[in-house]
């Protein structure tokens, strides 16, 4: 039986990995539950997320932004977050949530960090590539190269996927505020994006084992991209702080949900025989299936999705 699942982000230094993680658990701890499921953190997962969040309010209070980061101290190698879900208050699954430093995105063959980094990626069922919006659309092909890299993703997923194995893949979108206020701004994200991914999305709609869905998400709703400071051959992406408006994640929760339904669905299909019979004796699998379609609910049918859209359907059978 699948009891621990496994989820890695990546992406490179600075993309917003870790801004995101806090505002997500923030998020996710928030949401008011019908439907029985609740995600609860590890001690330590809690407080170093919380202290995140804490400084991230704390930064946002302030009227002018300073991009300050890493947001948490010491994000080196692979840092493991622990959290559990629970089903009516019972244990159903452990979640590791893999949180990485930028640079093992391309670190080479050969390197234990890269042994790791790919043991991880075979290991996890949901992979979450982080990638800066701003750079996306406004960034040069070297900019691009720099902060998201899609050629090295490519690189280090293209192995993995082709195991067969199913995959969930969110592609998370962070610093787009600026292009979420109208459907002609979000396309010309999505545009830019299917662009530049092209490859990564090629290979996902050549295999039945793989679904991705592309998450543009506000992480801080109030900070906003202005433009490309040139300072010789260096290019500094520049934000502001929007005066009126409030630190208010949007969608935030999104990319959880999904992986979430994922990973219940795989899990609930991984139940041993005897396991099964029990829950049908007891009727737990009844309560557990409408449980987690009322889940699955909740994910916003928005998001364009690149793949095979089956493996994400959540049916009452
Ligand atoms: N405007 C904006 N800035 C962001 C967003 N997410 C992260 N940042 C900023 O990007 C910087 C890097 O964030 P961090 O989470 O440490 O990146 P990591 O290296 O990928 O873990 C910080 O200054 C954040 O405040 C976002 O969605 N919008
Ligand atoms: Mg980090």
């Amino acid at each position: 039986m699948l009891n621990r699942f496994v989820m890695i982000m990546v992406g490179l230094d600075g993309v917003g990995k870790t801004t995101l993680l806090s505002t997500m658990y923030h998020e996710l701890s928030r949401i008011d539950n019908p439907a029985g499921f609740e995600v609860a953190a590890s001690e330590d997962t809690h407080r170093d997320l919380h202290d995140a969040y804490k400084k991230l309010s704390t930064i946002l209070a302030q009227p002018t932004f300073t991009p300050t980061w890493p947001l948490l101290k010491g994000t080196a190698g692979i840092v493991e977050r622990q959290f559990e879900i629970l089903f009516k208050g019972k244990k159903e699954l452990e979640l590791v949530l893999c949180d990485i430093a930028g640079g093992l995105v391309r670190a080479k063959e050969g390197n234990p960090d890269f042994d790791e980094l790919k043991n991880k990626l075979e290991e996890a069922i949901v992979i979450m590539n982080v990638i800066d919006g701003s750079v996306l659309v406004e960034g040069d092909e070297l900019l691009s190269i720099q902060k998201n890299d899609p050629a090295q993703i490519y690189k280090l997923l293209l192995p993995i996927l082709r195991q067969g194995k199913n995959y969930l893949i969110l592609f998370v979108i962070t610093k787009c505020e600026a292009w979420l206020k109208n459907e002609k701004t979000r396309k010309q994200l999505e545009t830019a994006f299917e662009t530049q991914y092209e490859m990564i999305l090629k290979l996902i709609e050549g295999l039945d084992n793989v679904v991705g869905v592309l998450i543009p998400v506000k992480t801080m709703g109030c900070v906003e991209f202005t433009r490309i400071d040139s300072k010789g051959e260096e290019k500094e992406v520049i934000f502001v702080r929007k005066p009126n408006l409030r630190f208010k994640p949007v969608d935030i929760e999104q990319p959880q949900r999904y992986a979430l339904a994922f990973a219940l669905v795989q899990h609930n299909q991984h139940r041993s025989q005897w396991n099964k019979f029990m829950r049908w004796f007891w009727n737990e699998d009844v309560a557990f299936q409408k449980a987690l379609t009322e889940f699955a609910e909740g994910r916003s049918r928005s998001f364009k999705i690149y793949g095979n859209l089956s493996l994400i359907e959540v049916t009452e059978s």
